[in-house]
């Protein structure tokens, strides 16, 4: 049979979204699938299944990515699509797995049109990328390009108390794939923007040429609990009030550094977290970026400053530990070349931008030619139940996503 140009089937790839966004569902519309949970595991199930029936060879690495493999008329490193399948909380249904199913999409694509391809292409989920519950956030691919050891990621305690090891063979996803893995020729991550730029400007696909830093660090203040009612101002060591003073603390921190700089504290626990006591521990995440390195120093150094006042001040004692920093990182211009020119090719607008989320291809970034495809997010809302892309752009991310990785895999 002579093989056919191969096109996107766009109800089979709408089909493919909401099928997993059913997968720990939640109300609103979105779905919960913190990593390694049993969410986490049967959403997983439904990928790898979806992988063997378009006839990929699936593998499991030792911290649990699964890869997806597509033969090709030669041997060698394949031609890698993917994202993570992992959700936060209140997790839409785009976050990662869009990038994923539009992957399969693509293999689905060339099986209908009877190509195969020059070089073998895989389609790629990675574990934990979100790092809500254990942190740092893109632990997955950091293992699988070698800049986070295995033993290192196995032992990460999660917010729960559990481990990362124990989790992955609870699961059954500890499998037998060496870490890291041989890099791939090249690696292609389609994702929604997640922030408001493309929407507002109402261009439909973002050239993405970097991805910014990202500095996350847990604050834990140790007061002295006390009686709410007897102790009075004066002699109170408070780390509930320590706490929120670092609250306000990082809001006015990035509205005087401005420019890029965005700053969140995201979790906070209290303790005892009753009514009726001063607490005598406060623990809580400050979350830094910028997409300028110096800038993210800058901030990160004036954090540490105030928390050294503070303690002073009030008379708390302060640690802190690192969950995750990565610098900004680049990608290869001829990756954003190639995206721009065959979403043009296409008839979209394209606009060059940076990445406000941290993404796998960061990572994938450091050992073969990777680039990133955004799609608008209507509103710039993610990480929230009404996260939302309009059906166009679905398609659309996944039409570049095929050119691209056919001309990439020499179909
Ligand atoms: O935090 C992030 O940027 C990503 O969602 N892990
Ligand atoms: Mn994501
Ligand atoms: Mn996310
Ligand atoms: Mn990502």
């Amino acid at each position: 049979m002579t093989p056919s140009v191969p096109q996107i089937n766009p109800d089979r790839l709408h089909q493919r979204i909401a099928d997993l966004a059913a997968v720990g569902a939640i109300d609103g519309g979105g779905c919960a699938r913190l990593a390694l949970t049993d969410a986490d595991r049967a959403g997983r199930d439904l990928v790898c299944g979806s992988m063997r029936e378009l006839g990929l060879a699936v593998s499991v690495d030792a911290i649990g990515n699964v890869v997806g493999v597509r033969a090709g008329r030669s041997d060698g490193p394949p031609v890698m699509t993917g994202s993570h399948i992992d959700t936060v909380r209140t997790g839409g249904r785009y976050d990662g797995n869009y990038g994923v199913l539009a992957g399969l999409e693509v293999v689905a694509a060339l099986n209908d049109a009877g190509l195969t391809t020059e070089h073998p292409l895989a389609v790629a989920f990675f574990t934990n990328e979100e790092g809500a519950r254990f942190a740092p956030d893109m632990m997955g691919s950091l293992v699988y390009t070698g800049a986070l050891p295995l033993a290192e990621a196995l032992a990460v305690q999660g917010i729960d108390g559990a481990t990362v090891g124990d989790e992955l063979a609870r699961i059954g996803y500890a499998g037998p794939a060496p870490v890291p893995a041989a890099a791939p020729r090249a690696f292609v991550e389609l994702h929604v923007e997640q922030g408001p730029v493309l929407d507002r400007e109402g261009i439909d696909i973002g050239v993405v040429e970097s991805v910014q830093g990202i500095s996350w660090t847990e604050i834990d203040i140790r007061g002295t609990s006390n009686h709410a009612g007897t102790t009075p101002m004066s002699m109170r060591r408070d780390a509930g009030w320590a706490a929120g003073e670092i609250i306000a603390f990082v809001r006015e921190l990035a509205t005087e550094l401005g420019g890029d700089q965005v700053a969140t504290v995201g979790r906070i626990e209290f303790f005892p977290n009753l009514v009726n006591v001063v607490p005598n521990r406060a623990v809580l995440t400050v979350d830094l970026r910028n997409t300028d390195e110096a800038l993210l120093q800058r901030a990160e150094a004036r954090l540490a400053a105030h928390l050294a006042a503070l303690r002073d001040a009030e008379k708390v004692e302060i640690s802190t530990r690192k969950l995750a920093r990565f610098a900004p990182v680049p990608f290869a211009p001829e990756m954003t070349d190639r995206i721009e020119g065959h979403a043009r090719a296409l008839g979209l607008t394209t606009r060059r931008m940076p990445s406000g989320a941290g993404h796998d291809a960061q990572m994938l970034a450091a050992v073969c030619p990777t680039a990133m495809i955004f799609v608008p997010s209507v509103d710039g809302i993610s990480h929230n139940v009404r996260e939302y892309t309009e059906p166009k752009h679905i398609e659309a991310g996944a039409q570049v996503l095929l050119a691209v990785l056919s001309e990439l895999a020499g179909a």
